[in-house]
C-alpha cells in the first residue's frame, strides 16, 4: 500500500492562481508587500518557486485581465522556461463600472454583451496557452427584493453560458464557479452548487462545477457536495481555500484541516485524485498579511497532507465496517487516518523526488524573497482586492 501511496503522493498536481502572489487586501485595506510581482511574468516567476520546492504545483492559473499580455505564446514559454505551465482563463466580469447591476444578466443587453464577449476572448486567450478550462465566476446578483426578476436573470445567464459553450475548442470546458453570498446580498445569479450544477448539466458533458470552498454558509457539509458531484461526474475543478467565517480566501486547510481530509477521503476512495479524472485542485486564496510565496508553499503542502492521510485510509476495513453497520468501527478506520502523522511520509517522498524535504525553510534559505525584494521596486501591480 504504501508504494501506492507514494506514487499517488508523487503524482499529485495542485494549480496555483496568480493573482496570490500580487498585493491583495480587503475593502479596508491593501498591505503592500515587498517584492511583490510587477508583471504576469513576474507572477509566474513566483509561482515556478512553489513548483521548485513542493514539486506538485506546475500549473499556474491567470486572470484576464489582471494577467493580460501581447503575446500568450511567449507567456507560456516563459512559463515552460520556468519548469510550470499555463493553466485555467479566469474570467473577470466583476470589476468593470458597466457591471454594477451585473454582467451576463444586467438587464441592459449592451452590458450582456460587453460581458459576454469578454468570456469569448478568454477562450480565445485559452486557444493561445493552450489551457483546457475556462473558469467563470460571476459576482452577478441583487441587493434588494423586486430589483430585477430572478427568473429573467436565469435566461440571460443561460444564453450567455450556452454562447460561451458553443465557442468552446476540443479539450476546453467551462468551470462554472458559485458563490452565497459577496458582493450581492439578496441574489446571487449562481448563489450554489445546485444552481451551478443545473446549468452545467443543461449545457453539456463541457460544463462542470468548480466547488470553492469558501463559497457557502457555514457548516455545510462540502464533502458530500463533493461526492455528489464526483458521482454525476460534474465535479470539474476545487477552489481551495481556508474559512473562518465567510470567502476569507486565507490558506486552504488552515481553518479546518480535517474538513479538508474529509474533502481528499470523497476525492481519494472516488478514485478521482489522478489527472486522468479531471478533477483540477486549485487554489484561490489571497496572503493579505502573510508573505505569498511561503503562503503558497504551506498550502500546497496542506493539500499534500490532507491527501496523504485520505490514501492511508484502509479502504477495506472501513467498506466492511460500514456494510456491517459497525458505526464505531467505520469511524474509527477514517479517525486512525486521519490521525496519522504524515510529514515523515512526505518529507520522504520530497526526498525520493530530489527534492529538500522542509519546502518551507528550503524556499527561505534560497535567498528568492531577498532578490525580488531588492529588485522589484515600484509598479507593483494590483491583485485581487486591490
Ligand atoms: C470570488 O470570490 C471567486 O472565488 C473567484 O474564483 C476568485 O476570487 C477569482 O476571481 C478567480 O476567479
Ligand atoms: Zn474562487
Ligand atoms: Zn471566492
Amino acid at each position: 500500500m504504501t508504494d501506492a501511496v507514494r506514487a499517488a503522493l508523487r503524482a499529485q498536481r495542485i494549480e496555483v492562481p496568480s493573482w496570490a502572489y500580487g498585493n491583495s487586501g480587503t475593502r479596508f485595506k491593501v498591505f503592500a508587500q515587498p517584492g511583490v510581482p510587477r508583471t504576469p511574468q513576474e507572477k509566474i516567476a513566483d509561482a515556478a518557486q512553489v513548483h521548485k520546492y513542493t514539486g506538485v504545483a506546475p500549473v499556474v492559473s491567470l486572470h484576464i485581465p489582471w494577467d493580460k499580455v501581447d503575446d500568450y505564446a511567449a507567456l507560456a514559454k516563459h512559463a515552460e522556461d520556468l519548469g510550470v505551465r499555463i493553466g485555467g482563463i479566469n474570467a473577470n466580469v466583476f470589476q468593470d463600472d458597466d457591471y454594477k447591476l451585473g454582467s451576463v444578466t444586467n438587464p441592459d443587453p449592451a452590458v450582456r454583451r460587453k460581458a459576454l464577449d469578454h468570456l469569448l476572448e478568454c477562450v480565445d486567450i485559452a486557444d493561445l496557452t493552450g489551457s483546457r478550462d475556462i473558469k467563470l465566476w460571476f459576482s452577478d446578483g441583487t441587493n434588494y427584493p423586486g430589483q430585477d426578476s430572478i427568473r429573467a436573470r436565469q435566461d440571460r445567464l443561460a444564453d450567455a453560458l450556452q454562447a460561451v459553450y458553443e465557442r468552446l475548442g476540443d479539450g476546453q470546458r467551462i468551470l462554472l464557479e458559485y458563490k452565497l453570498f459577496e458582493p450581492a446580498f439578496y441574489t446571487m445569479d449562481v448563489p450554489d452548487w445546485g444552481t451551478a450544477y443545473a446549468h452545467c448539466l443543461r449545457l453539456g458533458p463541457k460544463a462542470q462545477v468548480v466547488i470553492d470552498t469558501g463559497h457557502h454558509a457555514p457548516g455545510t457539509n462540502i464533502e458530500f457536495i463533493v461526492a455528489f458531484l464526483l458521482r454525476e461526474e460534474k465535479l470539474g475543478a476545487f477552489d481551495f481555500n481556508s474559512r473562518f467565517y465567510a470567502d476569507d480566501d486565507l490558506m486552504v486547510g488552515a481553518a479546518d484541516p480535517f474538513q479538508l481530509f474529509r474533502i481528499m477521503h470523497e476525492i481519494v476512495s472516488a478514485g478521482a485524485l489522478d489527472a486522468s479524472s479531471g478533477v483540477n485542485f486549485m487554489l484561490d486564496q489571497c496572503h493579505n498579511i502573510e508573505p505569498k510565496i511561503p503562503a503558497q508553499i504551506r498550502s500546497v503542502m496542506n493539500v499534500q497532507e490532507a491527501t496523504a492521510k485520505a490514501l492511508l485510509v484502509d479502504a477495506a476495513a472501513l467498506d466492511a465496517a460500514q456494510l456491517a453497520g459497525d458505526v464505531l468501527g467505520s469511524n474509527g478506520v477514517l479517525m486512525d487516518a486521519y490521525n496519522t502523522d504524515v510529514r515523515p511520509l512526505l518529507a520522504d517522498v520530497r526526498q525520493e523526488m530530489g527534492l529538500d524535504p522542509d519546502p518551507m525553510g528550503a524556499y527561505a534559505r534560497s535567498g528568492y524573497f531577498e532578490k525580488i525584494a531588492a529588485d522589484r521596486v515600484g509598479g507593483q501591480q494590483a491583485g485581487w482586492g486591490a
